[in-house]
């Protein structure tokens, strides 16, 4: 998702935030995972929702690193044995599989917890938003509950799990940009519906793999459908509230409808 230029960018800074030191399994396991070859679509939404207000790069990449973080904490922790138990991310070894489960579960730790101390750095009400976003009423809050079988239960799941982060970045961008509260609002809820589509299709994915038992078992492809496509309208409506250029947002929004 990030040009090459900005990835470049997004590398130095993880290397400035986070510096390789061999000696250190600790840092070796967190840059492992972060490092690793990814499409970095929640650090696209920050950099993209602050260009939006004129932002350049330079000025966001740093929250921008700090959503990678987080988002590696989980993916770590996500693929634990204790939890998804696999083997593989990134195209590599899991990280508990090369680094051993302890070190793995304190890298996500690691990961965490310098995310909020380069946060702290920047902006209170950032923090504030992130922590809403990760917390027990988001990403954490949503890895507990249970697949139900039922349509609003499986919603709540995916909205806690993926679009509340998903949101929680651009809105961190329009923070940075300066928007206004209906801006803000309005690039919240495009990552909310951005996060719903994006998830949808991957429960398209896991069920056309291996008959996972998610939304598309529950809903059918014709219904699934409809789902995405009255998403995707909603988040183009939000695109259409703002006045600067969401090209970006809308380009992603394409991408992530047809592909994943
Ligand atoms: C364990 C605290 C804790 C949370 C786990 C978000 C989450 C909750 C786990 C992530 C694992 C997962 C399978 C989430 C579903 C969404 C998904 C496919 C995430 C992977 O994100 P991508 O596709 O990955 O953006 P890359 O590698 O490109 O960054």
């Amino acid at each position: 998702m990030l040009d090459e230029t900005t990835k470049n960018l997004l590398v130095v800074e993880v290397n400035k935030l986070l510096p390789e030191n061999s000696e250190n399994k600790l840092i070796s396991a967190m840059r492992y995972v972060l490092l690793a070859p990814a499409k970095h679509i929640r650090s696209f939404l920050v950099i993209a929702s602050s260009s939006i207000f004129n932002i350049k790069v330079e000025k966001a990449i740093t929250a921008a690193a700090a959503i990678e973080f987080i988002h590696a904490y989980s993916l770590i922790h996500d693929d634990l044995p204790c939890m998804d138990n696999s083997d593989t991310r990134r195209g590599q070894p899991s990280c508990h599989k090369k680094f051993g489960e302890a070190t793995a579960v304190l890298a996500g730790d690691a990961l965490l917890t310098l995310a909020f101390e380069v946060l702290s750095l920047l902006n209170c009400e950032i923090i504030k938003v992130l922590s809403q976003a990760i917390g027990m009423k988001g990403m954490v809050g949503g890895q507990i509950l249970d697949i139900g079988a039922d349509f609003d239960k499986i919603k709540e799941i995916h909205l806690m799990k993926t679009a509340k982060l998903f949101a929680a970045s651009c809105e961190i961008g329009a923070i940075i940009g300066g928007a206004t509260d209906k801006e803000r609002e309005a690039l919240y809820n495009y990552g909310i519906n951005l996060g719903l589509i994006f998830q949808a299709k991957d429960d398209i994915e896991d069920y056309e793999q291996d008959k996972t038992n998610n939304l598309m078992s529950v809903l059918g492809k014709n219904e699934m459908e409809n789902y995405i496509d009255s998403l995707f309208k909603q988040a183009s409506d939000n695109l259409s509230t703002l006045s600067g250029n969401t090209s970006d947002l809308y380009d992603l929004l394409n991408q992530v409808k047809k592909d994943g």
